[in-house]
């Protein structure tokens, strides 16, 4: 069972589990002795299920069982011993006795059950329910805050319940201010709300005077002293002279919202660059020199161009609020860059990207090398397409219908695929073998012939897919949709044996850390890293730009509370990424790429895979290393963008870096 599977599992079972302790205490309550007794057996099991799949869990990885290991077991376990001593034997005394006509055996009237086997019962549920909702709310790590309230909350729910089920049936008595039995209901109200209220508030207090901004060191030292060797962001500029050979490749790409029609006829109301969606593709040839000037048109959120994969100087990375200001509308930013990185990429907004790139503001940049790949004499057709949805429809570079293209046979083609959505696409390429010559811009070595599997792209991934014309069409399947697409024919009209059009949503999909062939790497799983940080992915509850929120948490935290990576120029740095989520987080770090070192444990064995995103699954665990050889502050954030904005996203600092902007990258405005 995968780990994802094994979260859900424990979910499920605390939650029968919940519901069978609350239902042995009702039905004690209403004096079911036998079926009480059936579901306190119940709800032991279920409990005792729990370790089971918590140990299993706990052989994963210790993020996954923190807070049940420390709290949450611990706690239903006291209370189910309690449960079991207190309301075991009367139950089963109480069993015995009733007469058996009622196969849930309720007692004859006056025979009652003493009220603390109610409450021993009840009190078990509400054990179970608090660590339930500490490992939803709270997650990973454990804090001492969410364990004095889940205590508290379970104690006062205790004597609360204790208090209603010993209250007297005569109102008189209760409305009386001192009952003679020590405390009034309304003193015991007190006292539980007063423990709650108490517990929460000390926390809010807490998360609210949080530091912010504070670093981590991943064992590394810490922030250096000197003063006087601090650079700004707004220094590390790119640009110079193309190298000899290249030339000034320059843009104006004007941020403006747009009607734009489809190639169905349909119009949506975008936000485009240049009124066009995606925005105008950029391509150069490697030594050329980009110079891009943004202008912001009518887009009120404000723009930026992050160069996506592209290791840019820092002050041309696009991060608003961290590496420049914000573009707001009638404003204008130039973006200047060496294009020393063949590959495919893309440029998108970077401000309140959750919205900006999901509306159209993204485009394509494809760097070709000086020699082109392959046999110089040989006919090619190079394809970039950009995948993303619009309104549910997905659009492939600029067409929501299938797109027809003819090709010679034998002609060397390439697509450039791109995952410009916040989810991954399905591709899959019938009607020929492929290679997947490159992701994330990056070649890999040596990638084998593939056919019949399907790829899984990540949200912001590339994949290269090239493979010779056949002499039959070609079909480009995104999320197993046969009716859109792209379709290649061979010119000379052929295709009688069209495979082209099989059903492909059966295919396996091609795992990429084991396809291609090793080679050498500067660093690998055995190397000494300098830095090692872990960010664990979770939901929960957690301030984010200020506000409470239920959020997507790196470490439990949200943006701008998760404190910075520190690092130092020329580090070798590891991450270590769980996700203990139910939700795919497409993680992404700026101004890198990462070398995959390993997968739930198991080594990457195939071709070296540099990566800029990569798609950590529910209960996966990632481990990539990468040299800090380009200073600045960079974000590092979930590529669901909506998740970027709910939290998930924090800064990788190089020590001695500051920025002159407000320092914290805004989610959203
Ligand atoms: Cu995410």
């Amino acid at each position: 069972m995968t780990t994802g599977q094994l979260i859900v599992v424990d979910h499920l079972v605390t939650l029968l589990g919940v519901t069978a302790w609350f239902a042995a205490g009702a039905t004690a309550a209403t004096r079911h002795a036998r079926l009480a007794l059936g579901l306190l057996a119940a709800a032991l099991l279920l409990s005792l299920e729990r370790v089971v799949t918590v140990a299993i869990l706990a052989g994963r990885g210790w993020w996954f069982v923190q807070e049940k290991v420390v709290l949450g077991l611990p706690m239903l376990g006291v209370a189910a011993a309690a449960a079991v001593v207190i309301a075991g034997p009367r139950l089963l005394a109480a069993a015995r006795r009733s007469p058996g006509a009622g196969t849930s055996g309720g007692l004859v009237p006056g025979d009652e059950l003493p009220a603390s086997s109610v409450v021993s019962l009840l009190t078990a549920g509400y054990a179970a329910l608090a660590g339930l909702m500490v490992t939803l709310l709270a997650g990973y790590p454990l804090t001492w805050s969410s364990a004095l309230i889940a205590g508290s909350v379970v104690c006062a729910a205790a004597l609360l319940t204790a208090r209603v089920a010993t209250a007297p049936a005569d109102p008189a008595a209760v409305a009386a201010p001192d009952g003679g039995r020590g405390f009034s209901r309304r003193g015991f109200i007190g006292l539980a709300g007063g423990v709650v209220v108490a517990s929460t508030g000390t926390t809010g207090v807490g998360l609210m005077f949080a530091p912010a901004g504070s670093v981590v060191t991943g064992g590394g030292p810490g922030p250096s002293t000197r003063s006087g060797a601090a650079v700004s962001v707004a220094q590390l500029r790119g640009g110079g002279a193309p190298a000899p050979g290249g030339t000034r490749r320059r843009h104006v790409l004007t941020a403006r919202t747009a009607t734009v029609r489809l190639a169905s006829g349909r119009e949506i109301r975008a936000w485009t660059f240049d009124g066009r969606v995606p925005g105008p593709p950029i391509t150069a040839t490697v030594g050329d020199l980009v110079e891009v000037t943004l202008r912001n048109a009518d887009i009120g959120d404000g723009v930026t161009l992050h160069w996506h994969g592209y290791d840019v100087a820092c002050g041309e990375d696009g991060a608003p609020g961290v590496t420049q200001h914000l573009v707001a509308p009638g404003e204008e930013f130039a973006y200047r860059f060496r294009a020393d990185q063949a590959g495919t990429y893309w440029y998108h907004t970077h401000q309140a990207s959750h919205r900006g790139v999901r509306r159209g503001l993204y485009g394509t940049l494809v760097v070709t090398p000086r020699r082109p790949h392959g046999d110089a004499s040989a006919e090619r057709l190079d394809l970039t397409l950009p995948v993303h949805t619009f309104d549910g429809t997905v659009v492939i570079g600029d067409r929501d219908l299938r797109t027809e293209r003819t090709a010679r046979t034998g002609t060397e083609v390439r697509l450039r695929l791109v995952d410009t959505d916040s989810e991954p696409h399905r591709l899959a390429l019938a009607g020929t073998p492929f290679r997947v010559a490159a992701v994330d811009g990056r070649d890999l070595h040596r990638p084998g012939e593939v056919a019949g599997t399907a790829l899984r792209l990540p949200a912001g991934g590339r994949y290269d897919l090239v493979f010779a014309m056949p002499s039959a069409p070609v079909a480009l399947v995104v999320d197993d949709d046969r009716a859109g697409g792209l379709r290649l024919r061979p010119d000379d009209g052929a295709g009688a044996d069209d495979s082209a059009s099989e059903d492909t949503s059966g295919w396996p999909q091609l795992d990429l850390l084991r396809y291609g062939t090793p080679a050498a790497v500067p660093f690998g799983a055995g190397s000494r890293a300098d830095r090692h940080f872990t960010m664990v992915l979770d939901r929960g509850v957690a301030m984010v730009d200020g506000r409470p929120a239920y959020a997507q948490t790196v470490n439990g935290g949200g943006h701008p509370s998760i404190p910075d990576q520190l690092v130092a120029e020329g580090d070798l740095v590891r991450f270590t990424v769980v996700n203990r989520s139910l939700e795919t987080h497409p993680w992404h770090l700026h101004g890198h790429p990462v070398l995959v070192l390993s997968r739930n444990g198991t080594p990457s064995s195939g071709s070296p895979l540099w990566l800029d995103t990569f798609d950590v699954r529910p209960g996966e665990v990632w481990e990539v290393a990468f040299q800090a050889t380009n200073p600045g502050i960079w974000m590092n954030h979930c590529h669901n963008l909506p998740h970027a904005n709910q939290g998930m996203m924090l800064k990788l600092r190089y020590d001695g870096v500051t920025t002159p902007f407000d320092g914290a990258h805004t989610t959203s405005m």
